[in-house]
């Protein structure tokens, strides 16, 4: 590139910040550096796994986390990251990660934030180099509050933010603060995420459905004859229009399928079936972000059921929901398939 191919006034996640700021009247600059401390642990943690290899940090620890999943290294590492980041902030008391059975308060810091994490999503990929990521909720504590568990045991919509960070090929970075979604890019020369997908909106409909087929066994009779409809090569028995059958693409790192669905459209799911009651995903720190950010670029997000999982409310911190979530025409097709539509 000559240098006058070079852009010189891009829009790092810093500026961002302070220019979404200057727009709101009220701020006071919190949630910069809540997000300021999110940053930090994405940066860190996405460096930790691109050397991971050579320092010997793949391979499993022999523990086991709070759900049961054998721990690998770069779980507790990323885990370790993640809350010494938040520690940071100043501002974040309540901390619940996927990695810690119980939730963490940060005495030190003010009580005005919890955040929810799983700090490595996808962990099996890991060995393998495939794409995985880290996974947040943000909520405001509640007025009164010196952090306990109720301020996280709340409504989906009660969220004020959401992100996730995946660690593929490049590092992106998608947020919500309630006013839609936007994109970054992690520059490794610079070490700032730069804003390159600012407003993402979810294509309306595609094609693809991302699904783990192997419980398919297992599943119950309404997610078996949707998947199977989808899969199902359609001929129009009046004009003989013909309609494909649906691609299949799963990768097993939720980030890395949802991050596709939100680019190219479709939908994913893990719902529920007989060895997982509730589905797999995690309501606080898996289903809830992401439903958040998906609805915010416009698609749509709900359980088994067709309740929107925002609407869930969870009375365990590691509780679990089946969640079907993506396009807002592929989701509502599942709803028109189980009537609630
Ligand atoms: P993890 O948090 O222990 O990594 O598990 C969650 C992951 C998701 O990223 C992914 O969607 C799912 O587990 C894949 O599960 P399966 O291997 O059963 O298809
Ligand atoms: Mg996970």
């Amino acid at each position: 590139l000559g240098s006058e191919n070079i852009d010189t006034d891009i829009i790092t996640l810093p500026r961002f910040i302070l220019e979404s700021q200057r727009m709101h009247k009220n701020a006071k600059g919190d949630f910069s550096m809540v997000l300021s401390a999110l940053q930090y642990a994405f940066k860190f943690i996405s460096q930790t796994i691109r050397k991971s290899e050579l320092i010997h940090l793949i391979g499993i620890t022999g523990d086991t986390n709070s759900t049961g999943d054998q721990q690998k290294k770069l779980d507790v590492l990323g885990d370790e990251i993640f809350i010494n980041a938040m520690k940071t902030s100043g501002i974040i008391r309540v901390v619940v990660s996927e990695e810690q059975e119980h939730l963490i308060l940060l005495e030190g810091n003010e009580a005005k934030y919890a955040i929810c994490c799983d700090p490595i999503d996808g962990s099996s990929n890991l060995d393998a180099g495939v794409s995985v990521g880290t996974i947040v909720s943000i909520f405001k504590i509640l007025p009164g509050s010196e952090g306990d568990e109720k301020d996280v045991l709340r409504s989906g919509t009660e969220m004020c933010g959401a992100c996730y960070a995946m660690y593929g090929a490049s590092t992106h970075l998608m947020v919500t603060m309630g006013q839609g979604v936007d994109g970054f890019t992690l520059d490794n020369n610079l070490g700032e995420f730069i804003l390159t997908y600012p407003n993402l909106q979810i294509p309306a409909n595609r094609a693809i459905y991302s699904v783990n087929e192997g419980n398919s066994p297992y599943w119950v009779e309404s997610t078996r004859s949707f998947i199977e409809s989808l899969r199902t090569h359609k001929v129009d028995p009046v004009t003989g229009a013909e309609t494909k059958a649906y691609s299949a693409r799963y990768v097993g790192s939720m980030v890395a399928d949802v991050h596709r669905t939100f680019l190219y459209g479709g939908i994913f799911t893990y719902p529920s079936d007989k060895y997982h009651p509730n589905g797999k995903l995690r309501l606080l720190y898996e289903a809830f972000p992401m439903a958040m950010l998906v609805e915010q670029g416009g698609g749509k997000a709900v359980d088994d059921h067709g309740v929107r999982i925002l609407d869930l409310k969870p009375t365990h911190i590691h509780d679990k929901t089946s969640i079907w979530i993506g396009s807002p025409n592929e989701v509502d097709k599942y709803l028109m398939h189980i009537g609630k539509l």
